[in-house]
């Protein structure tokens, strides 16, 4: 089943939004496998953000990742990175498609609430980054036999 990373960047907590955002995910049917708060370091926000190295907004961001603590989870479904990107919405709130969490509750794309994994890849590069194997809980849901075909 697939994975994927979601943040809640420090807006998100600093907002008391880790609830909302967190049930938009949730009640889709993705299932929480890992889930913790932590304080960003300079240099996990450097690796994290490693493909955005020398674009104008690099610094802002890592300034704004680090400024306070994030949430962080990982959610596994079948689709997960695609239904997660879609429940989040576009990158800069303003485009983004009303009910989706950064058009609901965001203004500008420094300040867009949430993170979320963009491909198979990225998803395996950053569950590496953020999460112990052991804080990555393999359990079932009896409600599963209502929210996947099997
Ligand atoms: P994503 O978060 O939707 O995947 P990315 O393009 O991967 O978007 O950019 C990572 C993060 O960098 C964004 O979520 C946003 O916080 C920030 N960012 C992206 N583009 C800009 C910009 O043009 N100005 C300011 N911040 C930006
Ligand atoms: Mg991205």
């Amino acid at each position: 089943m697939e994975r994927t990373l979601i943040i809640v960047k420090p807006d998100g907590v600093q907002r008391q939004l880790i609830g909302p955002i967190f049930t938009r995910l949730e009640q889709r049917g993705l299932k929480v496998v890992a889930m913790k708060m932590l304080q960003v370091s300079q240099d996990m926000a450097r690796e994290h953000y490693a493909i955005h190295r020398g674009k104008p907004f690099f610094d802002p961001l890592i300034e704004y990742i680090t400024s306070a603590p994030v949430v962080a989870m990982i959610m596994e479904g079948p689709n997960a990175i695609e239904a997660a990107r879609a429940t989040m919405g576009a990158t800069n709130p303003v485009n983004a498609s009303p009910g989706t969490i950064r058009a609901d509750y965001a203004m500008e794309v420094g300040r867009n609430l949430v993170h979320s994994s963009d491909g198979p890849e990225t998803a395996a590069a950053e569950i590496a980054l953020w999460f112990d194997a052991r804080e990555i809980i393999d359990y079932g849901r009896d409600v599963d036999n209502w929210i996947l075909e099997r």
